[in-house]
Parts: structure tokens; sequence; C-alpha cells
């Protein structure tokens, strides 16, 4: 199935709509918002090289500038984020209402951010810094309540030659790819599901070469270790417990299966120092309310620098989210989609009975026109009740006197 804007999801046949009913997925579909954090030693160069601004995604430079293994490896001998904060990290997704926190093990530069026996080329083997910050961060969510789930990208890999797309260093013709998903792929998911508690997801990245052999492997690989630790849709070939949007793309209807659009605070991922394109948290607020009221989750990117600090714009938006989730998160959590889809200037939630009224477009007269016969309606918060007059077959909300929420105003409706 996929949905009206040019495929912006595709759902396989895990992910068919009786897949609602696998409880695994209830604290997910419940959760509605995550933060996302991509951080690696591209947090260094943060988007130049050799003095040139590269184009693009941050963590993609290695890629984008063709960096030769042996020069990028030797970032990690100056990789030592001694700012690094396990505690301030979960505590903004706590404080910033997300419910999950996802955490790149492994990107696609082929860096290890985690103690793996795998490999030599991790940040507890190979850079002065010498910890595990992957322990420290996921101690630290399970004191603050927040889902500690990793990021890995399971197919391209510029480091190691079995990987994915590389190119410059290494000769396509002598790739040996099932070997490096057997010898080393597979075991590396198994150390994230053995060596740091419950893990909430794991989110593989684009499948690319992979086989659906391969990809059922891994979904199975994550199943038999941690049985509820569910796999996003993104592992391909129509496997995964939930699907995934294209990035930054919200579907334009509700979808009826459990979905999540990954989505970047500013331009880029990982983190790059001249990416000032910041959305505004009214901007980012709203995206989180549209995925809830066509049935998604929104998960929301930061991006780390080199010293192990999340830049204070990115710090402050999180805050703004949370501040508007802590006054009006019940019209989000464990909400499903509203009865009024489609609204060009708000959007509905439902909990049960209630329905949930998001203004985000407030009228110059103050009355808010809507489809269906509505009893009653209330500001969610501070609980003030508005008068309602029938208009044909629909409701007409005299709403004049009220200061609206330049974010978004919730109304309940029953
Ligand atoms: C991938 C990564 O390449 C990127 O670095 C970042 O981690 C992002 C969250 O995921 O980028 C993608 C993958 C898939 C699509 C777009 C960007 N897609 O399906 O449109």
């Amino acid at each position: 199935m996929t949905t009206t804007n040019e495929g912006a999801i595709r759902t396989g046949a895990d992910q068919r709509p009786d897949a609602r009913h696998d409880a695994r997925l209830d604290w997910f579909r419940d959760a509605r918002f995550g933060m996302f954090i991509h951080w690696g030693l591209y947090a260094i160069p943060a988007g130049a090289w050799r003095g040139q601004e590269i184009a693009g995604i941050g963590e993609w430079i290695m890629l984008r500038a063709r960096i030769p293994v042996a020069e990028y490896e030797r970032l990690a001998d100056g990789f030592n984020p001694v700012r690094f904060d396990a505690e301030a990290w979960a505590s903004l997704a706590a404080q910033a209402g997300a419910k999950y926190l996802v955490i790149t093990a492994k990107h696609h530069d082929g860096f290890s951010m985690f103690d793996s026996q795998v490999t030599e080329y991790s940040i507890v083997k190979a850079t002065p810094f010498k910890r595990d910050p992957m322990q420290e961060l996921a101690a630290a969510c399970q004191r603050h309540g927040v889902k500690f789930c990793f990021y890995y990208s399971q197919t391209q890999d510029w480091h190691h030659p079995g990987g994915d797309g590389n190119d410059w260093d290494y000769d396509e013709a002598k790739k040996d790819f099932d070997g490096y998903v057997q010898n080393y792929v597979k075991p590396q998911v198994r150390e994230l599901l053995t060596n740091y508690g419950p893990i909430g997801l794991i989110w593989f990245d684009t499948p690319k070469r992979m086989t659906t052999d391969q990809s059922r492997e891994l979904v199975d690989l994550v199943h038999s270790i941690q049985p509820v630790c569910l796999v996003n849709g993104r592992i391909g070939n129509g496997l995964g417990d939930y699907a995934e949007s294209r990035d930054n793309v919200i579907p334009d209807e509700q979808l009826h299966s459990d979905w999540e659009v990954p989505a970047t605070i500013n331009d880029t991922w990982g983190y790059k120092a001249s990416d000032l394109n910041w959305k505004s948290p009214a901007q980012l607020v709203r995206k989180l309310v549209d995925c809830a009221s066509k049935g998604g989750n929104y998960l929301l990117n930061v991006g780390p620098t080199a010293e192990g600090v999340i830049p204070s714009p990115s710090i402050e938006r999180m805050h703004a989210v949370g501040e508007w989730l802590r006054a009006n998160g019940e019209s989000v959590y464990g909400t499903r989609p509203g009865p009024i889809q489609g609204l060009d200037w708000g959007r509905t939630t439902q909990r049960g009975a209630t329905t949930f009224l998001h203004v985000f477009e407030w009228p110059t007269d103050g009355q808010l026109k809507i489809p269906g016969i509505v009893k009653s309606a209330r500001l969610l918060a501070g609980g003030t009740t508005l008068p309602i007059r029938r208009e044909g077959d629909g409701s007409v909300i005299d709403a004049r006197n009220v200061t609206p929420d330049v974010i978004d105003t919730v109304i309940v409706l029953d």
C-alpha cells in the first residue's frame, strides 16, 4: 500500500492494518514523539573538508568529499567529546516530551559509537575518549523513563571493504557483502541487543542491495534476542514492525498502519556548523500534531558537536516543544486520528469519545466553522467553555473572546 504523495510511505506485509493488534506496538503508537540523535566522527569536520564547505547533510561528508578511508579514520585520533553528558541528553529528551530516543550506533561512515568486539574502529578502542557513551546514555534514559533505541546502518558502510557505498577506495568486483552481513553486521546487532539493556526499537536504514533473506535474518535476530524490540520499516523488503516515511515527508492523508516520520530540526542530521536553518517551535509542534492526527509518530533529530554538546538552538526548540506538550500533551499522547480530516487551518486527534481540535490558523472573526454536530467545546488549557451554534449541517464555535496559543490552540469537543 502506498500513500497519495508519491508513496511517502510503503507498508509491507508486516505492517498490515491488523498489525495494530500487536501489543508490542502499543507503547510506540501511544508515544507519538521521539528524539533522534545523529552523532559520530562527522561532527568533527562539521560540513567542511580541507577548508571547503561540502554540500549536503553533515553525516555524508565522507562520501560527498570522497575522503579515503585512511584519511577519514584518522579523525578518530582526535575525537574526545569531553563535554558529552548523557544525563543532560536524556533529561532534554524527557523535558521535550519525547518518549523514546534513537541514537546512531553506526552510521554509513562505519564508525562504531559503541564498544564492539567486532572491530577496533570504535569510540572505545580508536579514540582518546575511551568511554562507551551508549552505556551511559542507556542508563540515563532508563532513569528518565525514555525508551532507549539504536539507529544502525545495516547496508551502507564506507569504511568496511564489504559494506555498500565506497567506490573510491574499494573494488566492487571484490566486495563480499554477504560476508559483511554475516560476520560484521549480525554480530554488531547482537552486541547492541545484548549489552545495553531493553532496547525499544532498532532503526535500520535504507536496505539498498540487501536481499529479503538478509533483511529477514536481521529481523529474526532482533526478535530472537529481545522479542518486544521493534524494527522499523526501513529494514526494507516489506519487513519491519511499522512503516518509515521518507525523511521530513508527512503523508497527505491518515494512514491505517503504524508509521513514523524522521525529521531534521534544521536541514542536516549530523552536526554541520553552517546549517543555521532552524525550524520554529510552531513548525515543529504543528508537524508533531500533523503526524498524530494521521496516526503516526514524529522522530525529531538533534546533531551534537564533536565536543558532545547539543547546539543551543536545538535545545531551545526541544524545550519549547516540551513546554507546549506539558500544557497540551493529552491531545497528542495515546491519541488516534481525529474524525475531521483535511482541515487546512488545523487538525483533529481523538481519544475514546473525546475529540481534540487543534487550531493552527486562528480565524480573524474568532468563528470556528467545523463540519458535523458538536455538543460541547472547551479550551484544553484552562477549561473555558465556548459557545456553539448550529449552522446548516455543521457547527460554529464562537471563540471571539479567546486569546489563541500562537503555536496551536487545542479545543476539546464532545
Ligand atoms: C538516511 C541516511 O542516509 C541519512 O544520513 C539519515 O540518517 C536519514 C535519517 O536516513 O537518509 C535517507 C534515507 C531514506 C530516504 C531519504 C533519506 N527516503 O527513503 O526518502
